[in-house]
């Protein structure tokens, strides 16, 4: 039987390249195999602050990429999640069958409430896991591609899946993650230890689906590395920039360890790494940009497939809200309104 797949990505600012290897090539790849819901989730992106002038044309612009990249709209069901009501439904539903103890334990929330002023973190932040847990779950999803750092939330839906599924009865799929072998956490290169994010303002700290081909050279030449001179694979926190580097690289040559280490054999230090990776990224994005170019000409068109994604995806979100109300003993509306 053909598995159910759902992601997602928050249209939350410029697509890094960490959310192409780490999500979208994985969705790509695999397109043929699945039967795949990929959404804009909007509806998380307000979790923190947003710019309400910016929200729809990033969502617009984030549901474009995933077709530049070369998701294929015909075989996958392509949607925004704020567009399929079900979504903040179901949500409430299973916050209701969700401890609170499961939230405030995720890292995600930890690392960013503590970046913002304790008396403005938005109670969406702590629920944030419950929204995409309802995401998955509408869907009857099996499997869920996203990067490594998603590992915890996508136990947590497993955990709110079952324990519904206990309370309730049998209605909700449990979902498992499914991560990429290469690229599942590409790091910031002003930062080696911190994981690359799209939403993080710091210069040189990310390469963006969309930047100027000149700007991602420059950048990955500005790559932070070490002092030494030691081109190689490590776990050493030392060596994280190079094994960021490196790592890069392979994904984005899908090649093994040692035939990346035979192709970078004439590397005379970490400026010729850094070039071979530059080259390598930029002949990446170059037809990526040229697609995302084309789609964008006529706006319409992005917009019409939203519109059909849409259709497709309430009729099994509907249906799954339906079963999880009944299950929870809701008086079912009636469509015949007059006594
Ligand atoms: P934000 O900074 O707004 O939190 P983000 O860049 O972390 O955003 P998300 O929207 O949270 O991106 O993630 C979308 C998908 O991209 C998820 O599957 C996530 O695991 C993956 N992803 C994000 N950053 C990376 C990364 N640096 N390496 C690999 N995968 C990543
Ligand atoms: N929390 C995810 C984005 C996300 C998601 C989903 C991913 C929201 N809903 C459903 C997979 C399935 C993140 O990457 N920050």
């Amino acid at each position: 039987m053909t598995k159910r797949v759902l992601s997602g990505i928050q249209p939350s600012g410029n697509l890094t390249i960490g959310n192409y290897v780490g999500a979208i090539r994985q969705w790509i790849e695999n397109q043929d195999q699945y039967d795949a819901y990929y959404c804009v989730v909007d509806l998380h992106a307000i979790t923190v602050g947003h710019d309400p002038a910016a929200l729809a044309n990033k969502t617009r612009e984030v549901a474009a990429l995933y077709l530049a990249c070369g998701l294929n709209p015909d075989t996958n069901v392509v949607f925004v999640q704020s567009h399929i009501p079900a979504h903040s439904q179901l949500e409430w539903l299973l916050t209701c069958a969700t401890p609170l103890g499961w939230l405030y334990r995720m890292t995600q929330f930890k690392d960013k409430s503590a970046k913002q002023e304790q008396e403005s973190v938005s109670t969406g932040l702590l629920s944030y896991p419950v929204l995409m847990a309802a995401d998955i779950l509408l869907y009857h999803a099996e499997l869920v591609p996203v990067g490594d750092d998603q590992k915890q939330h996508i136990e947590l839906t497993r955990d709110v899946a079952q324990r519904f599924n206990h309370l309730y009865g049998e209605i909700f799929t449990v979902p498992e993650g499914i991560y990429p072998t290469t690229g599942a956490r590409i790091m910031g290169f002003d930062d080696p230890t911190t994981k690359m994010s799209k939403s993080s303002d710091a210069q040189k700290h990310a390469v963006h689906l969309l930047d100027d081909l000149k700007q991602v050279h420059k950048t990955i030449m500005s790559a932070v590395t070490d002092s030494g001179n030691e081109i190689v694979f490590s776990k050493d926190p030392e060596k994280a920039g190079v094994n960021n580097l490196l790592t890069v690289y392979q994904a984005f040559t899908g090649k093994s360890e040692s035939e990346v280490m035979a192709n970078l054999a004439d590397a005379r230090g970490y400026g010729d790494l850094k070039k071979a990776v530059a080259e390598i990224v930029v002949e990446a994005l170059r037809p990526i940009q040229e697609n995302y170019a084309e789609l964008t000409d006529d706006v319409s068109y992005i917009d019409s497939i939203l519109a059909y994604g849409a259709e497709k995806a309430s009729e099994v979100a509907e249906k799954t809200l339906k079963e999880a109300q009944e299950a929870m003993g809701f008086l079912m509306a009636r469509q015949t309104v007059k006594p």
